[in-house]
């Protein structure tokens, strides 16, 4: 039985997974969840995640929330290449490291910023807030860019420039809503060439979220 996939459009923690199960080539079921229509509060959907979340998937009837153990359980139960995790115990170090460093301080700069251009109608953006989070975002980005070891985030594609990616394509994608907020004055020139190898990836492609397209 194929594995099933929820996801919803524009949550950076569901294309991480996205992006894994189509590194790895693993079959699955896609199920697209609406965050409007409520599909996350319904009673069979927290049967699958309590926390109302995505991503979930089911595997042969294991459901498993989390995106960051999705990813860790994906390479676990597929361990053939390509991998996610380098086998070299010091990379794969790293880029557990770097995997915990997206998801307790990039994602929190990018959460500061949905909630100031996002989440805040327009008439009551705050200039104060939108610059405040706009230099968290760049003071995290500046450390990003001194940390890239190569083409990749950890020097070969792994699960943290799959977990980096999508919270930094979200963040450029906030930035665009104010006119005249450069999203590349956010971001330097290593991690430029990063983001645009990353958008060159046919798996990007094909996952970009479909409400982006
Ligand atoms: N730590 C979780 C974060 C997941 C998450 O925050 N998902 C958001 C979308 S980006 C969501 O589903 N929110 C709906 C809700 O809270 O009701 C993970 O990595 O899976």
């Amino acid at each position: 039985m194929a594995l099933t996939f929820y996801y919803a459009s524009g949550s950076p923690f569901a294309w991480r997974v996205w992006l894994a199960l189509e590194h790895k080539g693993i079959p699955y079921e896609l199920k697209i969840m609406s965050f409007d229509a409520g599909d996350l509060q319904k009673p069979e959907y927290l049967a699958l995640n309590p926390r109302h979340r995505v991503p979930v998937i089911v595997d042969d009837g294991f459901a498993l929330y989390e995106s960051a153990a999705i990813v860790e359980y994906l390479e676990d139960r597929w361990p053939r290449e390509p991998r996610l995790f380098s086998i070299d115990v010091r990379r794969r170090a790293l880029q557990r490291r770097m995997i915990r460093e997206a998801d307790a301080y990039f994602a929190e700069a990018m959460t500061h910023l949905a909630q100031a251009l996002l989440f805040t109608p327009k008439e009551r953006w705050s200039e104060d807030q939108i610059s405040g989070a706009c230099a968290d975002v760049q003071k995290e980005l500046l450390l990003w860019e001194a940390a890239i070891a190569g083409d990749y985030l950890a020097g070969e594609l792994s699960a943290a420039d799959f977990t980096l990616y999508p919270q930094v394509a979200l963040v450029q994608r906030i930035a665009g809503r104010k006119p005249g907020l450069a999203a590349a004055d956010l971001i330097g020139p290593r991690m430029t060439a990063w983001q645009r190898r990353m958008e060159a990836l046919p798996i990007t492609q094909k996952t970009r979220p479909p409400h982006w397209k």
